[in-house]
């Protein structure tokens, strides 16, 4: 973590329902603490509405933060989960991954009502207040489950009065802690087409069963089954992506060169981290006026004595 102006904090719950932490963390940015009595705990700035920081019940962190992220507007933050919207990569007019992650979000003591309950209290909602040009809403909620589980739910919705619809793309960049990453293998995007970006976005069918890591990768997995496991045996642990109104998955590992050309990543950091991301890419989402759409993540841990091939969406498909 770089060794910037420490943290300080205070107790908050805004609507009757949620409570959180409001905290100054590093360089003095806000940030809100989410903790579940059992032990688990996230943390999120409100600059770019930033998970840094998911720990279970041990402790023990399971996002990759890079000990070189800058936390100085208008650098997205290295590592955690940023959020790329209204625009992946570079696939649009605006800057990489678009502006969500270098604005600051504010949060919403009266959001718009949520359909489906959240099963804790943990949790905070978020809102990126629409600047001069934009005329959208964008309330974004994360909440910590009660068995440690970590769920984000965004949704954008078009208030456009002028009659335009509004396109965009999104991803959760998200950024796993790994033991190695030449030990780590990724299921449930078997036999799926890819684009991959190391070759001008071609596409690919995947072959082989799960994936594994070798050297730098970077693709975008097309129409996935809703559940992605990330099987991590030397931390005993798979992590388990459940995603929701996010058909797409971007896997990505700079490697070494890459790593070595970005300034706030280790040259060595590469090892331990693993980018899988719930994304809408391939069809960008089209909202008429009044229209509203959700996406929703939900990552949970569960010991790695669940056994590989269980994600193989042969099999999820063949539902054995
Ligand atoms: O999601 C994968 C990717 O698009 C890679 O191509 C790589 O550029 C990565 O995101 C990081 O992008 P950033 O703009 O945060 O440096």
């Amino acid at each position: 973590m770089s060794s910037e102006k420490s943290p300080s904090s205070a107790s908050a719950s805004a609507s009757s329902s949620s409570s959180y932490e409001l905290s100054k963390g590093i360089n003095g940015l806000d940030k809100v603490i989410l903790r579940d009595p059992r032990g688990s705990s996230a943390e999120v700035y409100l600059y770019g509405a930033h998970v840094t920081s998911w720990k279970n019940e041990q402790a023990e962190e399971l996002l990759f933060l890079s000990s070189k992220a800058i936390f100085k507007p208008p650098k997205p933050i290295r590592g955690g989960i940023p959020i790329c919207f209204p625009q992946f990569s570079n696939l649009g007019p605006l800057d990489s991954h678009g502006f969500a992650r270098n604005r600051f979000w504010t949060i919403d003591d009266s959001p718009p009502p949520f359909l489906t309950n959240t099963p804790s209290k943990a949790f905070v909602d978020l809102i990126l207040k629409p600047s001069e040009d934009d005329i959208k809403i964008w309330p974004h909620r994360v909440a910590l489950g009660s068995g440690g589980d970590l769920m984000m739910t965004s949704r954008i919705r078009n208030t456009n009065i002028d009659g335009k619809p509004f396109s965009f793309t999104f991803a959760n960049h998200t950024y796993f802690s790994v033991s190695d990453i030449s030990e780590v293998r990724v299921e449930g995007l078997e036999t799926l087409d890819y684009l991959d970006n190391l070759q001008k976005r071609e596409r690919f069918t995947e072959q082989g069963d799960a994936l594994t890591f070798e050297s730098e990768f970077d693709r975008i997995y097309l129409s996935t089954p809703t559940k992605i496991a990330i099987l991590d045996h030397e931390k005993k642990r798979t992590i388990v992506l459940r995603k929701d109104g996010l058909p797409d998955a971007v896997v990505w590992n700079p490697w070494d060169k890459k790593a070595k050309a970005m300034s706030d990543f280790g040259d060595d950091e590469y090892k331990y981290m693993l980018c899988v991301e719930a994304a809408a890419i391939e069809k960008p989402i089209t909202l008429k006026p009044g229209e509203e759409w959700k996406g929703r993540l939900e990552l949970s841990t569960v010991p790695s004595s669940y056994c590989s091939g269980q994600l193989d969406p042969k099999k999820v498909i063949q539902g054995s």
